[in-house]
């Protein structure tokens, strides 16, 4: 619907609409009717790509442009020939992840704020982007804001929703012990309750693995950059409260998971799920019997993570949630023991149960990462020997590969460490994985540290995930060319990609529109819910057998479909916008004035 002669029109309409849902500023695109012509001409490989949302007025600003003829470009005012800007553009390059060769503009001197557009002789002019000192405020707003709009267990009234207002769904108060984690104390077929948690993406199911690192990645936020975030409302239930919206977002899932763990041994159960994934309904509508399933190593040290990283964040709001803090502490220590007594657990899908697994038979970077959070929390020595800081490596952070974050939170504490803790080491680790990004991108023609082989399921998080490391580097070193190449990882999600999408729903004038996502499915409203990132291009292609739609492309980064039925490339989930929330934030923090 968005790609008629209204497109452009009724995209801004969606960037106010959700603007007004998650107290936005002005940093919306503007209009023009010149961009319009742009994704109606020559097809993706013959269009201007860039970051559709916009920057700031201090930010590295690239775009990439097929490889024409021409050798120069023209930043114009949007909508009109007024130049403000003329360039070079840089020679043809080939890149093998999408087959294109393209050249590069680089226009970051651009820097007085308004609503632009780039112009080439003989190309359609690029979508409308923004400069501004908040133009990635809405984005980081809406980004949290879909965490609220995942909500399991609660109804979404329309002063907070607005017209994505739903009944409860999920209320999770009757949940089945499975054969597969059944004790003594709790057999199979005893009910627990086990209510709240957010969805894990685009099924109504909760799996304690993947909300780890996405509860984490908020936490890291926070912890990071609270001035972001002491005022910002986000038109949530909880807002006006004396905590900042995001650490209510965080608790929501927080108190789940605290229900996961059993009270009898301090493990922790893989997840709570339906034997079956729901059909395309709403949550109310989804009703099958739910259950949890299989404690398993890795969910007790994710879990253990987690909830020793929040013991800290929430030391400072024992006022407002009195016992909080320890209680978390209390829950990470005894989950903790547990994976020690009960070291090598693996997730079984059982024969009955077929939704997802976050199986991971590695679970090296999971002892790794509890006992690093757990060592910055408690200062106790004996947590970082247990981290085995010679022997942990160190790589871009996903749901089956945590090591990441356990240097990422000893970078951020670094100055309040104790004696034994190597220092040279944790900014050995992090730049070490910082330069390599960096020589990714500098050979980059797309001027991304995406690599072909980057390009598995969830994608985007890698692009999001590589960038939040680079920001550990900036943080640490101050070297401005690791937060220009994370700048560049969250243009490439926003848009300067091969295939000319902005990921995020509702940002950008050609963006992400039918995500697999349930309840933007089902409701019968024609746009999809704000503020969520699709997982994006990957070449697996796992769902084309259930798609009446065709993927545009094989190659890599070009493998991509926008359609309900792409599970593989266009579903949401927790752990892909918990990196765009941090990486959008860090930007907007760190950024120079
Ligand atoms: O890591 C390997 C890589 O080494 C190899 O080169 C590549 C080749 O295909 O595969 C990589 O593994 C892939 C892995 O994702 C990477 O994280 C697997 O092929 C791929 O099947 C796997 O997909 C996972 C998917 O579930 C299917 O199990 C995704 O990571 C995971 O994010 C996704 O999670 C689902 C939940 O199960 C259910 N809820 C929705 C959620 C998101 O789609
Ligand atoms: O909707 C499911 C999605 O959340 C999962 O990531 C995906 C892979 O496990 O599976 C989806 O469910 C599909 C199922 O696997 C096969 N039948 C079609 C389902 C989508 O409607």
């Amino acid at each position: 619907m968005l790609f008629s002669l209204n497109r452009l029109t009724s995209v801004v309409a969606l960037i106010c609409f959700s603007g007004f849902l998650v107290a936005c500023g002005s940093g919306g695109n503007g209009s023009s009717g010149s961009a319009v012509s742009a994704t109606t001409s020559a097809g993706v490989a013959g269009l201007i790509k860039l970051n559709q949302v916009g920057f700031l007025p201090e930010s590295m600003k690239l775009a990439v442009v097929p490889d024409v003829s021409e050798t120069g470009f023209k930043v114009v005012k949007a909508g009109t020939t007024t130049e403000v800007f003329s360039g070079r553009l840089g020679m043809g390059v080939v890149w093998d992840a999408s087959g294109e060769r393209v050249k590069l503009a680089d226009f970051s001197s651009v820097k007085a704020p308004g609503d632009y557009q780039i112009h080439i002789e003989g190309l359609a002019d690029s979508h409308v982007f923004t400069i501004a000192a908040d133009a990635y405020e809405p984005l980081l707003a809406a980004s949290i804001k879909a965490f609220y709009f995942n909500r399991a267990s609660a109804e979404l009234l329309s002063e907070h929703a607005g017209k994505f207002a739903r009944p409860l769904g999920h209320p999770d108060t009757q949940v089945l012990i499975h054969p597969s984690a059944a004790s003594d104390a709790r057999p199979a077929g005893f009910v627990i309750t086990s209510p709240k948690g957010w969805y894990d993406a685009g099924d109504y199911n909760k799996y304690i693995v993947n909300s780890g690192i996405a509860t984490y990645s908020l936490l890291a936020a926070y912890e990071h950059f609270p001035e972001l975030f002491d005022a910002q409302n986000l038109v949530i239930p909880e807002s006006g409260n004396s905590l900042p919206d995001l650490l209510d977002e965080a608790l929501w899932n927080l108190e789940w998971m605290l229900s996961m763990q059993d009270p009898n041994d301090g493990g922790v159960y893989h997840k709570l799920t339906n034997k079956n994934f729901d059909g395309t309904v709403m949550p109310h509508q989804a009703t099958s019997e739910r259950y949890v399933v299989q404690k398993t190593t890795a969910a007790a040290l994710d879990f253990a993570a987690v909830m020793a990283t929040a013991s800290r964040v929430f030391a400072q709001y024992e006022n407002q949630l009195p016992g909080m803090s320890a209680k978390m502490l209390a829950a990470a220590e005894s989950a903790w023991a547990w994976a020690n007594a009960n070291p090598a657990i693996t997730y079984q899908q059982p024969s009955d149960v077929k939704t997802g697994e976050y199986g991971d038979k590695n679970l090296a970077d999971e002892f790794a990462w509890a006992a690093s959070e757990l060592y910055v929390t408690t200062k106790n020595d004996v947590f970082y020997s247990a981290f085995k800081p010679s022997e942990t490596q160190i790589t871009v952070p996903s749901w089956g590969d945590v090591r990441g974050l356990a240097w990422v939170s000893l970078a951020h504490h670094r100055d309040h460490l104790t004696t034994v803790a190597d220092q040279a080491l944790i900014a050995k680790r992090i730049e070490s994985l910082a330069a390599s990004l960096h020589t990714a991108w500098s050979v980059s023609p797309y001027k991304t540290s995406m690599q072909k082989g980057n390009f598995v399921w969830g994608s985007n998080s890698g692009a999001l995930n590589q960038a939040l490391m680079l920001v550990q580097a900036y943080r640490l070193t101050g070297k401005r060319e690791y937060l220009d190449v994370a700048q560049s990882q969250l243009d490439y999600v926003l848009g300067r990609n091969a295939t000319d999408t902005s990921f995020v729903t509702g940002f950008g004038e050609r963006s992400t529109l039918h995500p697999h996502h349930r309840p933007s499915e089902a409701d019968e409203i024609a746009e999809p819910i704000p503020g969520f990132i699709a997982g994006g291009p990957q070449p697996g292609q796992q769902d084309k057998s259930g798609c009446n739609a065709t993927y545009p492309s094989n190659l890599a980064a070009k493998s991509y479909l926008d359609n309900y039925c792409s599970y593989a490339s266009n579903e949401i989930a927790i752990n892909w916008n918990a990196p765009l929330v941090y990486v959008t934030a860090a930007v907007q923090a760190l950024t120079p004035k």
